[in-house]
């Protein structure tokens, strides 16, 4: 008997541990009490905690964002203007694919209505100016009077020009000693000059027109006559 009485406080002893409020005894509502507040207030602090970490993390995603968007329009700056200090003039742009070891510059560009040859573009003005106020005009226009480096390069400039009209380049004789300089400092080179037969012919003549008589070739005429004019500049690498 004893044994079984044993047997069943034993249960109940179990059954009461594992049920928790049914008991009458007055140590176990302070036992089931005391966890009670200590499990409140460490969700409290736990709450407090994820708040915390959640405002860190918003704080970071910000910053980050913030950084990241900077970098971008940064980068979207130097790509449109090629040079981040210079703005562009030129809205209008055409540009080709090209096959470039230049580190991020993919694409080789001319202003529209601009011709392109080999690393140059070029503008035909069919405004008469002086030599100077039409170096002043390509200067506008972030490009200067051409400079001929090869017979390729005239041949594709005379390709675009009237017969019946003389063109400015940039070529002059700034002090009349008869010599002559090129716009850009690209030195003098006699095995790279087109005169016409029996030009230059006269040291009041100080600036160099490209005109047509039987084929194209270079003329000197005085300065301050009105001409046509053709201006050159780099292409624009994107
Ligand atoms: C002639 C010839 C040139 C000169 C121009 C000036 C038409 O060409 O003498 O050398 O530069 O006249 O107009
Ligand atoms: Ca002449």
């Amino acid at each position: 008997m004893a044994l079984g009485t044993n047997y069943a406080e034993v249960n109940f002893k179990n059954e009461l541990k594992s049920s928790g409020t049914n008991s009458n005894s007055p140590a176990d509502p302070r036992e089931n009490t005391i966890p009670h507040q200590s499990n409140f207030g460490f969700s409290k602090l736990l709450l407090a905690l994820l708040l915390i970490l959640f405002l860190l993390k918003e704080i970071l995603l910000s910053v980050s964002f913030i950084t990241f968007f900077q970098k971008n329009s940064q980068l979207l700056k130097e790509k449109n203007y090629g040079n981040s200090t210079k703005e562009m003039i030129h809205t209008n742009l055409e540009c080709v694919k090209i096959n470039s070891t230049m580190k991020g510059k993919v694409w080789s560009c001319c202003p529209k209505n601009w011709k392109s040859f080999s690393s140059s573009c070029y503008f035909i003005s069919s405004k008469q100016r002086s030599w100077k106020k039409s170096q002043e005009n390509c200067s506008t226009m972030e490009a200067h009077l051409v400079v001929i480096n090869s017979k390729e390069e005239q041949d594709f400039i005379t390709w675009n020009l009237n017969k019946s009209h003389a063109y400015f380049v940039g070529l002059s004789d700034p002090e009349g000693q008869r010599h002559w300089q090129w716009i850009d400092q690209t030195p003098y080179n006699e095995n790279t000059m087109f005169w016409h037969v029996g030009e230059p012919n006269r040291v009041q003549e100080r600036c160099v027109v490209l005109n047509y008589r039987e084929q194209w070739g270079w003329n000197d005429i005085f300065c301050a006559h009105v001409q046509r004019s053709i201006c050159e500049m780099m292409k624009i690498y994107l």
